[in-house]
């Protein structure tokens, strides 16, 4: 995937998919999609949204310590969620309910954690490989960066095989971004060229601070500083962010070229 300007959409407005010269490289991955994986987006979307509002109540009832919105950002993560293999490995932030639903964890283990009830998390190896949610903004790349390192020295990656090559996914936020974790976390994961994809998903806010004071540039540009591709992407767009993130992980899994790298 090289540097790509223009910010990818799929769908129009109305919901219609888009078939342009600019959306040719995706549709594949779309057109492979049944009608009943594209109800089962549509599902996770309106299931957790309900959640999350109920959850919100929950909060100013004071039932629960703190809640962690995910309203908005539902296509942005049902996408990704779904893009990821069952071999993959997930590092979420705090805010992605929905691809923990997606790789079958309860989403009551998340309210039991905000409760109070339980003492950070869950079995990420019985819940899809989705690891604990990360309160200290940013290292779950660092934590992303070790386990791909990991894979690339299991020889785990770059087989050929899809269905059985692992990869890593790891989101953060716009305002995470400027924690120095990302930056040594790019640093390793371009130098050992780590089966790995960065999902930003930037929501324009640090709680009060703008992106604009966070970064004088487009945020997915900083990649390429690192020597890493990257794309912006419309994240109220599932099918955009199923079909570029599912390309990301099988490149960054099939490592292409880069079998000969040694640590
Ligand atoms: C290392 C660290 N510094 C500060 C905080 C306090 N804090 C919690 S959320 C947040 C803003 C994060 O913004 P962003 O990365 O854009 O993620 P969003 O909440 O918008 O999804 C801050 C500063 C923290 N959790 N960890
Ligand atoms: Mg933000």
């Amino acid at each position: 995937m090289s540097q790509e300007s223009a910010t990818v959409q799929l769908l129009s407005p109305e919901g219609t998919l888009l078939r342009s010269e600019a959306t040719e490289r995706y549709l594949p991955v779309i057109d492979a999609l049944d009608e009943q994986q594209l109800l089962d987006f549509h599902r996770q979307m309106v299931v957790i949204r309900r959640f999350d509002l109920e959850a919100g109540n929950l909060q100013r009832q004071g039932q629960l310590a703190l809640w962690i919105p995910s309203m908005g950002q539902e296509a942005a993560q049902v996408g990704s969620g779904y893009a990821a293999r069952p071999q993959d490995h997930i590092f979420p932030s705090y805010r992605e309910h929905v691809v923990g639903r997606i790789r079958g964890l309860d989403p009551l283990e998340i309210i039991r954690q905000l409760r109070g009830n339980s003492h950070g998390g869950w079995d990420a190896a019985a819940n899809g490989n989705f690891h604990l949610y990360a309160i200290v903004l940013s290292s779950q790349t660092l934590h992303a960066t070790g386990y791909a390192m990991g894979l690339r020295f299991d020889g785990a990656i770059a087989s050929g095989d899809p269905e059985s090559d692992q990869a890593v996914i790891v989101y953060y936020g716009d305002g995470a971004s400027s924690e120095g974790d990302v930056h040594e976390s790019m640093v390793f994961a371009a130098s050992y060229q780590t089966p790995q994809v960065f999902f930003l998903q930037n929501n324009q806010w640090a709680i009060s601070v703008p992106v604009s004071r966070q970064s004088r540039t487009p945020l997915y540009e900083r990649a390429a500083g690192y020597g890493i591709p990257s794309l912006q992407i419309d994240g109220n767009d599932v099918l955009a962010a199923y079909a570029t993130t599912r390309i990301a992980l099988d490149e960054a899994r099939g490592a292409a070229g880069r079998a000969s790298l040694r640590p």
